[in-house]
């Protein structure tokens, strides 16, 4: 029964809209979960994997029209299209409202419409914030299980009045008398789906798409596109950020969070293993971090998620033992190959596809015979945080950790040197704002392999005015003293050569970078003063045991390459341009400065 009077009227108004055949309050129980997966199952959605390798895991195949999220179907439905900005998809909410009831009216005939009270953060937490999504689908009710922390305690700690932010989501494939989704993936097609945000109501309408961040509301629409607005009005930050802890071989510890765009390596940052003797690093999230300023006047972040949706394709136990580990047992993988033996596969997991495989298309593959992969390259897992053996102790303190050090990255195989640190807050907020990165298979509407300006990864997160957003940053800047901010720094691991390979090998080697950042934040670490901010001399950074990165490598990695930013600030111009008279003076003015130093 549903306490919560308000929570009960809006369940009884969805219900009425989309008049399912029956109504199901999660109460979050591993029974619930495994329910959930035999339904599947039956339905022939879902695979069940190899029980000796992968307890308690099963595979889905989602429908080619589905597989990641649709940046051109997602809006941001403010009152007026001002205050969604210029790089936000915009309707009018009464409009939008009408457009969707219509989409909405009947859509889950046939189905089950389940309601998943959850909490983003620890139960119970200050900081937590909770989500109630009602949604036709038990892949998502699964997904969410894993994701979120779900169920009665939820409604416990909502009581009769307490407040919660509405998640309404449909597949948008309402079923006839006697149909059923026959194997097939339930979902609408591309004109029809719509991933919605109110900010004003805080509410999210979401048609048309079971897949990730389109489906699974806790995480990009609540955590981040809502969570933004509720942060600028509140004076904290909910951001696009892995948080890891890193501790150095004296025992000394240090919390860093990082923005990298979609596909840009936060899980595997997040995950590393330090090559660098006697360093440790420890995980507290690797999607999303909510900060806020603590008594001490530092700035302290939790992760508000319970699970990592974290692509497959390049894992492996090469680069990123741990997220392997985390996922052999009670684990989601979506998109992936399947094995004879009812394993799974996929590009860059390490070794050669076993023979005949099955490829996320449910067709035959055989490596080497297709151009195509087998796994698409957005194929996920969805794995429980604490089975990450690399989980840090304090990711689920409800106070959160302290954060020493921001690092903001894209895939940039040019310009952007290896790592460089900003002379200031404002000029950090600089370095934010001008991230670019080249598009990924994270979306599915964007051309890939084109850099693109994806400022702090939020471009697509941001659930309000984008120039707003990094007013937001300066003001934060102020709210305490300087020596309490967070670093800034800027990285870039996807440095290619002339002839396209990677120079910088990454993954674990950044551990490299990491133990620089580190001893800066102490007040230690070598560095030059150039143009575009400090960077470490050649042998700043710890080479120790590093074969096959060349002094002349080094040197590549670590110079200002002036011809490359003179480019770059007719790029930014361009880019401040949209923001009009939203563009804070002081990004403007770091914009003008750097020009100056460059020439
Ligand atoms: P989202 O979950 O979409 O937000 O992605 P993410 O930022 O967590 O990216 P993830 O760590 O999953 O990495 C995405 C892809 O980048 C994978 O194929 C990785 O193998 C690859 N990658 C990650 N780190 C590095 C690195 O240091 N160097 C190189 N060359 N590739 C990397
Ligand atoms: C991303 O695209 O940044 C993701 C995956 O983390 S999704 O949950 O689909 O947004
Ligand atoms: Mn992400």
């Amino acid at each position: 029964m549903v306490k919560h009077k308000k929570l009960a009227q809006w369940i009884d108004e969805m219900a009425a809209m989309v008049t399912p055949d029956s109504t199901h309050i999660c109460d979050g129980s591993q029974k619930e979960y495994d329910d959930m997966i035999r339904i599947t199952v039956k339905e022939g959605l879902a695979t069940e994997l190899n029980k000796q390798k992968l307890p308690n895991c099963y595979l889905f195949r989602s429908d080619p029209s589905d597989v990641a999220r649709v940046e051109n179907r997602t809006y941001i439905a403010s009152k007026t299209k001002e205050q969604a900005g210029p790089t936000n998809n915009w309707i009018d909410p009464d409009e939008l409202k009408k457009t969707m009831k219509g989409l909405y009216k009947g859509c889950m005939k046939g189905r089950t419409m389940y309601v998943i009270p959850f909490s983003m953060g620890p139960v119970g937490s200050p900081i937590s914030k909770i989500g109630v999504e009602i949604t036709d689908s038990p892949y998502v009710v699964a997904n969410m299980h894993i994701m979120t922390r779900v169920g009665t305690k939820v409604l416990e700690v909502l009581g009769e009045t307490g407040e919660f932010i509405p998640c309404m989501h449909s597949v948008g494939k309402p079923l006839e008398k006697g149909e059923t989704d026959g194997g097939k993936w339930p979902c609408a097609p591309l004109d029809k789906k719509y991933i919605s945000h109110f900010p004003e109501e805080r509410t999210i309408w979401s048609y048309g798409s079971g897949y990730g961040g389109n489906a699974l509301l806790g995480k990009k629409c609540l955590a981040l596109r809502i969570a933004t607005v509720m942060a600028r009005d509140e004076g904290w930050l909910a951001e696009h950020m892995l948080i890891l802890g890193i501790t150095n071989p004296k025992g000394e510890k240090k919390y860093i969070a990082g923005a990298f765009p979609s596909a840009c390596g936060k899980t595997n940052l997040a995950m590393l293993i330090p090559t660098v003797p006697g360093w440790k690093v420890e995980t507290v999230g690797d999607d999303i971090a909510w900060m806020k300023f603590g008594k001490d006047g530092r700035l302290y972040a939790i992760n508000p998620e319970a699970g990592f949706f974290g692509v497959a394709p390049g894992t492996s136990m090469q680069s990123n033992p741990n997220a392997m580990k985390a996922m052999n047992r009670n684990t989601i993988f979506t998109n992936v190959a399947l094995t004879g033996d009812k394993d799974v596969w996929w590009e860059g997991i390490g070794y050669d596809a076993p023979g005949k495989v099955i490829d996320w298309n449910g067709n035959e593959w055989e490596q080497g015979k297709s151009d195509k992969p087998a796994a698409h390259p957005n194929a996920r897992f969805t794995a429980p945080a604490k089975q990450c053996p690399a989980v840090d102790p304090a990711w689920e303190d409800p106070a959160g950790v302290p954060i020493s050090a921001f690092l903001f990255g894209g895939r940039r195989p040019s310009t952007v040197p290896l790592v460089h640190q900003s002379f200031s807050w404002n000029h950090g907020v600089f370095l934010g704002s001008i991230v670019g990165s080249e598009v990924t298979a994270a979306a599915l509407d964007v051309k890939a392999g084109t850099v693109r300006r994806d400022p702090f990864a939020m471009l697509p997160f941001c659930g309000y005015h984008m120039g707003d957003y990094f007013k937001h940053w300066i003001n934060i800047g102020s709210k305490t003293s300087s020596d309490k901010l967070p670093k800034i720094f800027y990285v870039n691991w996807f440095r290619k050569t002339a002839d396209g390979k990677w120079l910088w090998p990454g993954y674990g080697e950044n551990s490299r970078v990491l133990k620089w950042v580190f001893e800066r934040c102490n007040g230690e670490g070598k560095a030059v003063e150039t143009e575009i901010g400090f960077m470490p001399t050649v042998d700043a950074i710890d080479r120790t045991g590093l074969s096959d990165v060349s002094e002349q490598d080094m040197k590549e990695l670590l110079t200002v390459d002036r011809k490359g930013w003179l480019a770059e600030i007719d790029l930014i111009k361009q880019h401040y341009a949209n923001f009009g008279d939203h563009l804070p003076s002081e990004l403007k003015a770091e914009l003008e400065a750097l020009e100056k130093r460059l020439k």
